[in-house]
């Protein structure tokens, strides 16, 4: 199988039973990728296949046992293997996940995706793998989940479309939001389709014109408009000269407003 290699270890398998389904199970039944999904509880070895205990130094909550999760990484991914996986540990505590280190992971043959539960893993078992791999701690967003796998399913998904093959057209990927294409850096413009009137609702006339450039023109108008109130820091975060004098003119045009 050539295409990229992603093994994720959890304590809830069904979690990823999606990955099975629509445009990534797809992209799996067309070799463009290979997901192997394990249950940690595979390397317990006591009856009650335990995979927490409690924290040192006190305070709520159970902590990731090491031993599972390094007998487990030492079976998926065995020291002395050609090549070793690069390990993504989703935690709220991780560097912000984004289209930016998306593209860059979809570059990966490899990847390992750990998914938490309780407080989280036990540190030691980053502190040990970082020893023979490359170890990413990752964050899909400023709020609390209650574990890995919600955010290991973001990040599959999100490096899944960017394989090569797997997009049907993938010039829209230079559209998108986030990228780092022309378009990127800006939310999107607003989509319509059939009908032009619904509910008294029309689709924006210039949109009807064929006009190609106007259509690109407003396009871009919305894209700015929508990124300057929802996301002013998108904005900023591009100088000055990365606009042209019409997207200036509409930027100061809002900053007046
Ligand atoms: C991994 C355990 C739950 C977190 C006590 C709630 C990512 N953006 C994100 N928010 N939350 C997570 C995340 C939460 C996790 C684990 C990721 C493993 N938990 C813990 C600490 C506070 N409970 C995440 N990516």
């Amino acid at each position: 199988m050539s295409g990229v290699r992603i093994d994720v270890v959890t304590i809830f398998p069904d979690y990823f039973v999606p990955l099975d389904l629509s445009l990534v199970g797809k992209a799996r039944a067309k070799g463009l990728l290979d997901v192997r999904v394990h249950e940690l509880r595979h390397w317990t070895h006591d009856r009650h296949h335990t995979v927490d205990d409690t924290p040192y130094g006190g305070g709520a909550g159970l902590v990731m046992r090491p031993e599972p999760w390094g007998e487990a990484l030492d079976a998926i991914a065995p020291a002395d293997a050609p090549e070793q996986p690069r390990l993504l540990v989703p935690t709220p505590s991780g560097r912000l996940f984004d289209q930016g280190l998306a593209e860059e992971l979809a570059a990966e043959p490899w990847l390992l995706l750990a998914c938490g539960r309780y407080e989280g893993i036990d540190q030691r078992v980053v502190d040990h793998a970082v020893t023979r791999m490359r170890v990413d701690e990752l964050s899909i967003g400023d709020y609390v989940l209650n574990g890995g796998e919600v955010a290991a399913l973001v990040v599959v998904e999100a490096i899944t479309r960017l394989l090569a093959g797997f997009l049907g057209n993938p010039a829209s990927l230079h559209e998108e939001s986030h990228g780092t294409g022309a378009e990127g850096g800006l939310l999107e413009y607003p989509v319509y389709t059939k009908p032009a009137v619904w509910r008294g609702l029309e689709v924006p006339e210039v949109l009807l014109s064929g006009h190609h450039a106007n259509v690109s023109r407003w396009r871009r108008d919305q894209a700015l408009r929508r990124t300057a109130s929802r996301r002013p820091d998108l904005i900023s975060g591009q100088g000055r000269d990365g606009w042209s004098a019409q997207d200036r003119a509409v930027l100061d045009e809002l900053a007046d407003d």
